[in-house]
């Protein structure tokens, strides 16, 4: 200790007579300082492309969510989304981060997911044949025995005991005939059931219907701003919390996914539309109930590459986990969501199907621009 107090005591007194080294250094000093303050005038450095960048950091930035009032009477239907900025995704999932500020403008979008009611007028009114209630064509699957190319979709086909979380064939079943209007296959009936979401359309026929109904599906960025109703950063779309008051706020799944359904919300499958609180926007069903298609299509990576203003998202698709399957983003999860298995019922959660692909567990909205 002694030693370095005296060492200290030293080069901190001041010289009497300068060196001729320690006046190289000194002229050396100043080069360098002026070459830093003025070298980025003249070279301009590499623009930096990084996630951390082209993102900016959430402390220094707020949400800000437009005031102005609805254009008009609202569709039928149909909410006044007002549009603003917000965070967009959520840093728990690996392909919803980093989170991100975008701004998306005013639009309408359904309260509830499109019902079998609604899906029947569409049907009725165009004689519109769903995906899943066409049989394979053998082109599309070279080998495969003319007697299995059978028109049917895939049904939640829960085993009786546990088993390992890494299988989805354990309780995913291709049902020979099942469609929107026989959710669980041909012996099954949407009938009392009109009220619940149109399951196995796929994200052709969500765009049909939309088409046909003068509107469109929202993007992911509309639907995810939606969805947080204005609360910022919030796990869930209701708050903080995934009860409130010890009520469930959506119909997810509670149990040992995926043989017991507790059902401590009520309902096994689909629920009917609006069977739990809306959200600020007078949305239901945003968490849970069904997986809704928007238009943009699937990457990992889209939020590594944020456009900011009214984002479409990428121009393709991959999956590294299909990479010869292009896909469209799901939102929102499904009745089949649990803190045990998927999570993504959550406003930032994302989700991804091939465009022709349904299940008893996937359905739709629809947005409508103000233009
Ligand atoms: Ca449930
Ligand atoms: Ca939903």
């Amino acid at each position: 200790m002694a030693g370095s107090a005296e060492t200290t005591r030293k080069s901190s007194s001041p010289s009497r007579r300068a060196r001729p080294w320690q006046g190289w250094l000194i002229a050396a000093g100043i080069v360098l300082i002026v070459a830093a303050v003025f070298a980025p005038r003249f070279f301009p450095a590499t623009p930096d492309t990084s996630p951390a960048a082209a993102t900016l950091t959430p402390a220094s930035n707020s949400p800000a969510i437009n005031d102005a009032p609805a254009p008009g009477p609202a569709p039928e239907g149909m909410a006044w989304i007002p549009g603003g900025s917000y965070w967009m995704g959520d840093n728990t999932f690996p392909d919803a981060q980093p989170e991100h500020l975008v701004t998306v403008d005013g639009f309408w979008l359904d309260k509830h997911e499109v019902t079998n009611a609604e899906f029947a007028k569409f049907v009725d009114a165009t004689g519109y044949v769903t995906f899943a209630e066409k049989a394979p064509k053998a082109e599309d699957y070279p080998g495969v025995p003319a007697e299995k190319l059978v028109a049917g979709s895939i049904v939640f086909t829960p085993p009786t005991e546990a088993v390992p979380l890494g299988d989805h064939f354990q309780w995913w079943q291709y049902v020979p005939g099942a469609c929107w209007k026989h959710p669980e296959g041909p012996d099954s009936t949407i009938e009392g059931r009109e009220d619940h979401p149109a399951v196995h359309v796929a994200w052709v026929d969500a765009k049909a219907y939309a088409d046909w109904a003068g509107k469109r599906l929202p993007t992911e960025a509309e639907w995810e701003f939606a969805a947080r109703g204005g609360l910022d950063r919030q796990p869930f779309c209701w708050g903080g919390e995934l009860l409130m008051d010890g009520k469930w706020q959506a119909n997810i799944w509670q149990g040992n996914f995926p043989n017991e359904n507790a059902q401590q919300d009520g309902f096994v499958r689909t629920a009917p539309v609006g069977k739990y609180p809306a959200n600020r926007y007078g949305l239901v069903d945003m968490s849970g109930n069904v997986w809704e298609w928007c238009s943009d299509w699937y990457r990992p990576d889209t939020y590594l590459h944020p456009t900011g203003k009214n984002p479409v998202g990428p121009e393709d698709s991959f999956d590294p986990q299909e990479p010869g399957l292009p896909k469209r983003v799901q939102r929102g999860g499904s009745f089949l969501c649990s803190d045990m298995y998927c999570v993504r019922y959550l406003p930032g959660g994302r989700g991804k199907g091939e465009p022709t692909s349904a299940a008893s567990h996937i359905g739709f909205r629809c947005a409508k621009s103000t233009k």
